[in-house]
């Protein structure tokens, strides 16, 4: 292996040097505490970590690293403290996670690192948006994100690389190439003879590098920085290496033929950094003796103090308080327990009752009762966002043709003229990166506030929803300052993938918030109330509401409360909850039925729901019929049956009844969907409760 050392210094040399041999000590270590069963899990990165190493060292330590399973070497060169790694391993306390994640699965904000979700591919998108943040500050700084040569199968590394190109983002990527996906040998994998080559689809330039020389990757990594930063744009870098390990340590390497690791036995990176390092006469085998002797010592101790953890003391209500951040107005989330602190019992009291955290920023006022002119439900979305945008300098818009069109139904049409091309963004059309990029927008600090064109569409933006957005503060503390919009629902003869209600995907999702506006004030107020969340809000919007629904909307900014039903009318024999075009199927049925008296509640936020308000319905009227647009079986109405069976039941005169669309897609000719609706049985629906 040829190592050229340019013009480093002998100091730095084994600078290097001690960095890179910190990690395979470490490993080496972990790996009989596996045996011993003190560990879990564990994804070795062992001769591979000139590249981990090499690239974070080339960084400056503020710069965002996107690692994965197999780059221990970039928590170690960010000089995260063994001890507190190995608490994270035990899944103990006092690791980075509160216990809530595994291995690798972790990031912190102080370290720049983010952390990686199973699905390996999501991380490229993060960096992303990081350094989508940094061209937008200006900054002369990168962002790195790592991908095995599997992982560039996924459709996110397509995403994630396509977008960076587009948006001359400066984005390094980084593919370790070791030969194997688990058990997948690359001819398996790709057809391409060196992955590199795919940059030059994306107008991006790559380069394939030696991964295990790590002076190689050093300079390599360093160079490419500066082309990044002084270009603004993305750099694809494939280090070839060698998986020395199983894919896991349970899954063993009867799979890879033996003559593989001979072949990159040769090549391992830190022996010929040694020798290198010997021949050069930078340090002798002595030091190098002692280096190894002195780091294996200090292993040994910081483990020992790794051991010493408490035991984890069990709060639900704490674990459920963390799930978000803390909220507008605190009322509900929390910052994520400082360490060692949280397995404390006066802690834990303090959560649940006056230690919630409040927001900086004085909450802007909250108004449920309108006073303003009469407004279409689309434009006092369109205020909302207006008036968001002239209140949040950090918020960017995103979404397919939302600059100069003006977005698919024009809500933001004229927003470029006024707001300017960096915070009226245009996408590709790829939702999944675009999801990811407003995650890594919200690591630096930015809001966003993302359109799905469709409802429909946000099933391929759905893994970094549920899975990175929705998870982030409870894994590790990172919050996402991100609103979704989702014009959603039928009415309008749209057919099957224009038209659906897919709200209950989400609302199954802990970490998100899911609001569904039914008038233009609520639109308006939940909507600026979604954007000063500081959690991710999938924000719902009926289409055939927008141009069909007037009211009155207060002029200036204000909030509706997330998490707080409202009651449309007040009645004493049948409960109506409901929400979004339901609303107004039930005041329609309602006011044509005035022998009937009903208790109409609008739920305007499905997660969380506001069960005081369906508590006081129910016992109001004694029978309740919970009334969506979504479909019946799955859909949000049996959450709500049950919890109501479960909580109200000594105030029920009959069975709680689920009126709801018919379980097929939804139809497109106009006199199919008018069946498929829920609207079609409402009548039928409630005489089953009057005589019951
Ligand atoms: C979306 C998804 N599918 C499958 C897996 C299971 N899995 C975990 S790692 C892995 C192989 C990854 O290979 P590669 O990207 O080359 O990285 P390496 O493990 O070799 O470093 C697989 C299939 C997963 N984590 N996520």
């Amino acid at each position: 292996m040829v190592f050229n050392r340019r013009d480093l210094s002998n100091e730095q040399l084994i600078h290097l040097y001690k960095n890179l041999l910190w990690p395979r000590l470490i490993e080496e270590k972990m790996l009989v505490l596996l045996r011993q069963g003190k560990i879990s899990k564990w994804f070795s990165g062992i001769g591979q970590e000139a590249i981990a190493v090499g690239a974070a060292m080339a960084l400056q330590e503020d710069e965002w690293i996107m690692p994965l399973h197999r780059n221990l070497g970039v928590f170690t060169s960010r000089k995260m403290p063994l001890r507190k790694l190995f608490m994270q391993w035990q899944g103990a306390q006092e690791g980075y996670t509160n216990g809530r994640e595994r291995s690798f699965h972790f990031g912190t904000s102080e370290h720049h690192i983010c952390g990686m979700i199973s699905h390996l591919g999501p991380q490229l998108a993060i960096a992303d948006g990081v350094a989508l943040a940094y061209k937008l500050k200006k900054q002369d700084k990168v962002s790195l994100a790592f991908t095995g040569e599997g992982g560039t199968s996924e459709g996110d590394f397509h995403e994630a690389l396509n977008v960076a190109a587009v948006w001359d983002l400066p984005v390094i990527f980084i593919i370790e190439n070791n030969g194997y996906g688990l058990s997948t040998p690359v001819s398996e994998q790709f057809r391409c003879a060196q992955l590199a080559d795919r940059a030059k689809g994306y107008g991006m330039e790559s380069v394939v590098i030696d991964g295990n020389n790590v002076l190689t990757v050093y300079d390599t990594i360093k160079g490419v920085r500066d082309y990044c930063i002084k270009n603004q744009k993305p750099y694809l870098v494939e280090c070839m290496t060698f998986r020395m390990r199983g894919h896991e340590e349970a899954s063993g390497t009867k799979y890879v033929p033996a003559e593989l690791f001979e072949q990159w036995k040769v090549k391992d990176p830190i022996k010929n950094f040694e020798t290198f390092l010997i021949a050069g006469k930078v340090l002798s085998a002595e030091d190098i003796d002692n280096i190894h002797e002195e780091q294996k010592r200090r292993i040994e101790e910081e483990v020992r103090i790794g051991f010493d953890t408490k035991p984890i003391i069990v709060n639900s209500e704490h674990e459920l308080r963390e799930v978000y951040k803390a909220s507008p107005g605190g009322e509900t989330g929390s910052q994520h327990s400082p360490v060692g602190t949280a397995h404390n019992t006066s802690t834990i009291k303090a959560y649940a009752t006056g230690g919630r955290f409040r927001r900086e920023a004085p909450v802007p006022p909250r108004r449920d009762a309108a006073t303003g002119p009469s407004v279409r439900f689309i434009d006092a979305i369109k205020q909302g966002l207006h008036q968001s945008m002239q209140k949040h300098q950090n918020l960017i818009l995103m979404g397919q043709d939302i600059a100069e069109y003006g977005g698919a139904f024009k809500i933001t049409e004229g927003f470029l003229q006024q707001f300017g091309k960096e915070r009226v963004r245009n996408t590709p059309l790829c939702e999944s990166a675009i999801v990811g990029t407003a995650l890594g927008l919200s690591l630096e600090g930015y809001k966003s506030v993302m359109e799905m064109q469709f409802a429909d569409f946000v099933s391929v933006g759905f893994n970094q929803i549920v899975n990175n957005l929705a998870k982030i503060h409870y894994r590790w503390g990172q919050n996402a300052d991100v609103v979704i919009r989702m014009p959603t629902g039928a009415g309008v003869g749209a057919g099957p993938f224009h038209s659906q209600s897919n709200e209950a995907w989400f609302v199954h999702t802990p970490g998100l918030k899911v609001v569904y506006p039914s008038t233009p004030q609520d639109a308006k107020g939940l909507l600026i109330a979604a954007i000063n969340d500081p959690n991710p809000v999938m924000y719902f919007e009926h289409k055939a509401l927008y141009r069909s629904i007037t009211g009155p909307v207060t002029d200036d900014y204000f909030e509706v409360e997330i998490g707080k039903a409202r009651q449309v009318q007040e009645g004493n024999e049948i409960s109506v909850i409901t929400y979004g075009a339901g609303v107004h199927w039930a005041e329609d049925y309602a006011s044509e039925h005035t022998d009937i008296s009903f208790d109409i509640l609008d739920l305007r936020t499905l997660l969380p729901l506001d069960y005081d308000a369906i508590a006081a319905s129910v016992k109001r009227t004694g029978k309740v019929l919970v009334l969506h647009e979504d479909t019946l079986t799955g859909g949000i109405g049996g959450e709500i049956a049950a919890w109501i069976a479960e909580n109200c039941f000594q105030y029920l005169d009959a069975p709680v009844l689920r009126c709801a669309s018919l379980d097929t897609p939804v139809p497109f000719n106009l006199e199919l969907e008018k069946n498929f609706l829920a609207k079609a049985r409402l009548h039928e629906s409630v005489q089953k409760l009057v005589n019951y």
